[in-house]
């Protein structure tokens, strides 16, 4: 009987230490981040691939042969398409019948053959409130959801990820101050030898194939951004101006030197989205095209880490890490403590600089 009650205590206290000692290994957590970040080093010693990048899809993000808006794809895109084919276009239809048809009964009722004694009629107060009220109504019908869509596209979320954009003649300049100030440069890749009436490479230059999108559309460094994060765009310039826009995307904005402007947009779906300088600009004007790839947010973080850049919120592991000693003061001061570490360190950093 003895044996039983002595095998159960033990086991009981067993149990117990077993409860209290995983609890105690519960702040070991810098162990499994001392393993992942040895693993993150390895992964920065030996240069991150680039991400495979997508190949643009016939009729999203470029030029279709319909006389439609190309399918918008975000938000403000939607709301002004909307605005575009159920307000303004059903309005412009009906404006223009409504003048042809006047005209045409005037034409044809008061004729001279047909009406030999012209009438001496004027002043007709009804027709005269008439024709001053319906145009105010027609363009209170306009102003409001042009005002309410200027309202949205001014007011933009908190944003994920900013890019500077900088129009150069003929190419863009695409920075991400939130990734390490990475800076591609985007130039257009031109067509095989011997094509006829566009731009050709010459000696060691790619030159572009269907992967890459649209001839004059394509280009060798697309802009990389991930899907579903809100990216505000500032643009500029370093000569004369341009004008970044994607009309997928609905922006439109002007890159003017020695200035900064602000758009943003919000792309759902992975994919690639062209656009075009649309600010005449000089002599290649036409070659300067914009490529726009949404990928996910992995591979978002893949091309930054191929790019040399850091992600935002993985700057702070990086750096205690790479600095081995650090390492037992984060696990002293937890959150609070790894939060405030990286600026203390990158600050001397910026000083002896
Ligand atoms: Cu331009």
């Amino acid at each position: 009987m003895l044996n039983p009650i002595r095998g159960l205590a033990l086991g009981l206290i067993a149990s117990v230490a077993l409860a209290s000692a995983s609890p105690a290994q519960a702040p070991v957590p810098p162990a499994a981040v001392g393993a992942a970040s040895s693993e993150a080093t390895t992964a920065q010693a030996a240069k991150p691939a680039d991400i495979e990048h997508a190949v643009p899809t016939p009729g999203i993000g470029q030029p279709t042969q319909a006389i439609t808006l190309q399918p918008q794809e975000t938000v403000i895109g939607q709301e002004a398409e909307r605005f575009h084919d159920y307000v303004l276009v059903p309005m412009m239809a009906g404006i223009s019948a409504f003048v042809l048809l006047l005209l045409l009964w005037v034409i044809v009722r008061y004729r001279a053959a047909a009406n030999p004694v012209p009438s001496k009629t004027h002043h007709n107060t009804l027709i005269e409130i008439v024709w001053t009220l319906l145009p105010v109504l027609i363009l209170v019908c306009i102003a409001v959801p042009s005002i309410r869509l200027l309202a949205h596209q001014y007011s933009p979320p908190k944003a994920d990820l900013t890019v500077k954009v900088i129009g150069n003649q003929w190419y863009w300049t695409y920075q991400y101050p939130d990734n390490g100030d990475i800076e591609i440069v985007s130039n257009m890749l031109k067509e095989k030898p011997g094509t006829p009436g566009k731009p050709t490479v010459t000696g060691k230059e790619r030159a572009r194939t269907d992967a890459d999108g649209p001839a004059l559309l394509a280009v060798d460094e697309r802009m990389i951004v991930p899907a579903g994060a809100v990216v505000k765009i500032i643009t500029t310039s370093n000569d004369v101006i341009h004008s970044f826009a994607l009309p997928a995307a609905w922006v439109k904005m002007d890159a003017i030197p020695g200035r900064l402007n602000e758009t943003w947009f919000k792309i759902d779906r992975p994919g690639v989205y062209f656009g075009q300088c649309s600010e005449l600009c000089g002599a290649r004007h036409g070659y300067m095209p914009i490529a726009v790839e949404v990928v996910s947010k992995e591979k978002f973080a893949q091309w930054v880490a191929f790019k040399g850049g850091t992600m935002p919120g993985a700057k702070p592991a990086a750096e205690p890490a790479a600095a081995a000693p650090a390492a037992p003061v984060a696990t002293d001061t937890p959150v609070a403590g790894t939060g405030a570490t990286p600026p203390v360190t990158s600050q001397p950093a910026v000083a002896q600089n």
